[in-house]
């Protein structure tokens, strides 16, 4: 062991020749395929195989260094992880691109479409996958040794088509040609156990006897940081049984049944978010949620008692994160491992889980916040039922000592009304010593709302850590025409400490660097303009406003309002076509939950008055309307460079954070947008001229929750208003079917819970403005520069500093130590 370790094996990449030789060791040896008889599928897989080559050196170093060092790991759980394409990221994390472009040209492979043949792992739906994947970007390159444990989940976020105008879902399947980034673990597997009963025994120990035992497999992808000095782990779980076939069924001839283990065992990390609107659904959600967080838990303590002797110092080197509450059951199973297995009390258990975990919470809508029924519960995991029950009661204590009057029935973890169920919210809380929002706005309205009880009761848990995005592959990496332009004028130490690009601010005043910003940017909409009419046929023109929504359908971000205002604009256009209107491209993208009839009914909608827009010879290059399909993160890389327009308009209080808001606003699109989430910082950091913001605050929502909005009243005063509605609800956008979008429009008039028809008002006042400000070139581009320049804040390395000291307390080194390379 000792001799194979102190080989060296030189792998490295120098230069192209290098790149060269490496690709076809790999397509001969590893692909199996003569370079002459390849296709691109093999030279993707040689490539990522010689990239990921790249990675290994310093990832086993990076594991070596935190045994050595005994440094205190963080391991973040997250039921999704919406990594994307890993390819390009890369090559550019190690700075590789020159030698590998060069070394496919030679070989006579097209480096660009290689890259666009990786699949775009869609593990995970929206925002929260995201920022998971932006999180383990920035951890790497600040150097914190960190493990991401997720699901690798067969199919990922179904793909979405339009079929006449109507969402249709496909499955995702990203795996079928193969993850070559991933190693499979084939040792690491551990027993995961499901239902059965708990029996006492004589002496009063709670012994769990489990109906099912099925297994956990680990695969794990190499995550590297800015230059690939450091490397993590992200470990996906995949479920299999504990026994693929039994023998005895499949010799007596019933085939299918022989396999039911396995197939109820695989089927756990079938599907990313199966519908659990049926009691089926909702079993194999729970179960999904406990396979993962049950085998990282196990994973992780394993890992600890690898080199440390006593358990309960466990805090001192362990920092665990939940996202969201999907992993908040790691409270009870971190209990139940600590006490079942490791022998402690469930006192010191509880104080060492507690010390332990942090939760964030994501979204403030109870229905987004989890609750299982008492009975399915205590069906699929009994044990953890008395635990959570254990803990509900020292809390209730907590509750009944505090010196204020609590209804003590709404903290309970427990909810012993309301039908009955396990607040999952509530156990993250409990069971947690920080719990953090993602903006500074949500972190207050958590104090406020959903959260008020308890933290009056634990108060100085909740703090907000504002979300962040990574500008490797948020700018530097999506955006090459702005990234070239940037380290040609202010270096480069913003790619790996984004506060730095500030320095670009006083450009704002120089002519000449406008004109480029504005090159770099037409650049990057020619680039989308191809691929709108090669995707959905539709002819744009590069000149007009590039105006960008994309984001999951919902009824709380508002596309609606976005496509009345089309509609409004439509009318006014057609009016008076002759008037100086200034040439408009609506861009959507973005997919709707299957089971969400409202949000595909808005997608038809937008659709639907696309047609009839784009369609319309009077209207022309004045407006256009694109819906593309599929949003996901590779669409998403080259839409949000081309933007002009950055849409934001979600009901105030009910975005969290948002970070395509940091994203559009980092390559230089100006926001229109309501005071939610980071809209309200990012609006304090750009400053309140170089920012669009209009409509009702949380405060103005929160009012109107209690004293009511009457919706009627507003459509009666509003001319233009009861225009658009009256067309879409009588049938203008949909003549084959008149009635289509009468639920639509019934909603506004008699229960717009999403303010849209409050907001509608001011939205196109507003839009007004961009009109008028875009028509100025030179202001408008010095207002986009002092938005690039201003958000460097909103960097997932600030975001990632903050957790490591305020929640996880532990070490990063400077920016400046990571930019002079000294770690
Ligand atoms: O914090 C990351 C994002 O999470 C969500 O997408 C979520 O899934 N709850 C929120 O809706 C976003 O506001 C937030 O930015």
């Amino acid at each position: 062991m000792n001799a194979a370790t102190a080989v060296t094996l030189s792998r490295r990449i120098e230069d192209a020749e290098d790149v060269k030789r490496l690709i076809i060791e790999k397509l001969k040896y590893a692909v199996g395929k003569d370079p002459e008889h390849s296709v691109r599928q093999d030279w993707s897989a040689a490539l990522i195989l010689a990239v990921r080559d790249q990675l290994v050196d310093h990832w086993m170093a990076s594991t070596r260094r935190a045994y050595d060092q005994d440094q205190k790991r963080v391991y973040y759980l997250s039921m999704e992880f919406l990594i994307g394409r890993l390819l390009k990221d890369t090559i550019i994390n190690l700075g590789l691109e020159a030698p590998v472009r060069e070394a496919l040209t030679e070989l006579g492979a097209d480096y660009d479409e290689i890259l666009r043949s990786e699949p775009d792992a869609a593990l995970g739906n929206g925002g929260l996958g995201r920022l998971a994947a932006c999180f383990l970007d920035s951890m790497s390159t600040l150097g914190i040794p960190a493990h991401g444990y997720g699901i690798r989940y067969e199919n990922g976020l179904f793909r979405q088509s339009i079929r006449d105008g109507w969402q249709a879902e496909e499955p995702e399947d990203w795996l079928v040609t193969g993850h070559n980034w991933e190693f499979e673990r084939p040792e690491v597997v551990y027993n995961i156990p499901f239902g059965g009963e708990v029996i006492t025994t004589p002496d009063g120990k709670p012994i769990w006897h489990p109906a099912e035992v099925m297994l956990a497999a680990a695969y794990d992808t190499p995550i590297a940081g800015w230059r690939g000095r450091h490397v993590n782990t992200l470990r996906l779980w995949a479920g299999k049984p504990a026994k693929r076939v039994d023998l005895d069924r499949f010799n007596r001839g019933e085939y299918l049944s022989a396999m039911e283990a396995a197939v109820r065992a695989e089927t756990v990390s079938r599907i990313l978010y199966p519908d659990d609107t049926t009691e089926e659904g909702k079993n194999l959600r729970l179960r999904q949620e406990f396979f993962f967080t049950s085998a990282s838990l196990q994973d992780l303590l394993r890992r600890y008692l690898s080199s440390h002797d006593d358990i309960t110092k466990l805090p001192e080197k362990v920092a665990i994160q939940l996202n969201d509450t999907h992993p908040a059951i790691a409270v009870a199973e971190l209990m139940r491992l600590l006490v079942d297995t490791h022998g402690l009390s469930m006192e010191v258990a509880f104080q060492l889980t507690r010390n332990t975990l942090s939760y964030t919470n994501h979204t403030l809508m109870p229905e987004a916040l989890e609750r299982w029924s008492l009975q399915l519960f205590g069906s699929v995991l009994p044990r953890h039922l008395d635990i959570i029950r254990w803990i509900d009661e020292q809390h209730l204590r907590t509750a009944a000592a505090a010196k204020r009057t609590l209804d003590l029935e709404r903290v309970r973890i427990v909810d012993h009304t309301n039908g009955q169920g396990v607040r999952m919210g509530h156990l993250a809380f409990v069971g947690s010593h920080r719990v953090n929002g993602v903006s500074a706005l949500h972190a207050d309205l958590m104090k406020q709302t959903v959260f008020h009880d308890l933290d009056s009761l634990y108060p100085s848990r909740i703090l907000g850590v504002t979300n962040g995005v990574t500008p490797r592959r948020w700018l530097h990496s999506c955006n090459k025409p702005l990234s070239d332009l940037l380290i040609e004028t202010i270096g480069e130490d913003w790619i790996g400490d984004l506060e730095a690009i500030e320095a670009v601010a006083p450009y704002a005043e120089d002519a000449a660097f406008r004109e480029r910003f504005r090159a770099a940017k037409h650049e990057n909409k020619c680039r989308l303009v191809t691929e709108i009419q090669s995707r959905v046929g539709i002819h744009v023109s590069p000149d007009a406003m590039f105006d960008v929504q994309i984001k999951r359908m919902h009824e709380y971000k508002r596309q609606l309002l976005n496509i009345m205002e089309a509609v409004a604009q439509y009318f006014a256009i057609r009016n008076d076509p002759a008037a100086d209107w200034t040439p408009r491209v609506k861009i959507f993208g973005g997919k709707a939950a299957p089971g969400y009839e409202m949000a595909k009914l808005i997608i038809k909608l937008i659709n639907d008055v696309a047609r009839a827009v784009n369609s319309d010879p009077v209207v022309g290059d004045r407006l256009k309307i694109v819906f593309l399909p599929n949003y996901n993160v590779s669409t998403a890389e080259r839409i949000i460079p081309a933007a002009d327009l950055s849409e934001q308009i979600s009901t105030a209080g009910m975005e969290a954070s948002g970070t395509g808001n940091m994203k559009l606003a980092l390559n230089g699109a100006l926001t229109i947008g309501t005071l939610d989430g980071a809209n309200v910082e990012i609006c304090d950091r750009v400053g309140r001229d170089n920012i669009h913001i209009f409509g009702l605050t949380a405060e103005d929502v929160a009012n109107y929750r209690v004293s009511g909005y009457d919706s009627r009243a507003v459509i009666d005063g509003n001319e233009t208003l009861k225009t658009v509605l009256d067309a879409i609800g009588s049938g203008v956008f949909s003549p084959e079917d008149p009635n289509r979008f009468r639920a639509i429009v019934d909603r506004l008039s008699y229960d717009d819970y999403f303010f849209v028809t409050a907001d509608f008002a001011a939205y196109l006042d507003e839009q007004r403005k961009v009109d008028r400000a875009f028509m100025d070139k030179e202001d408008w581009t010095r207002r986009t520069i002092l938005n690039t320049a201003r958000v460097g804040w909103f960097s997932a390395d600030r975001a990632i500093r903050d957790y490591a000291r305020e929640i996880w307390n532990v070490e990063t080194p400077s920016a400046e130590e990571i930019n002079q390379g000294g770690q």
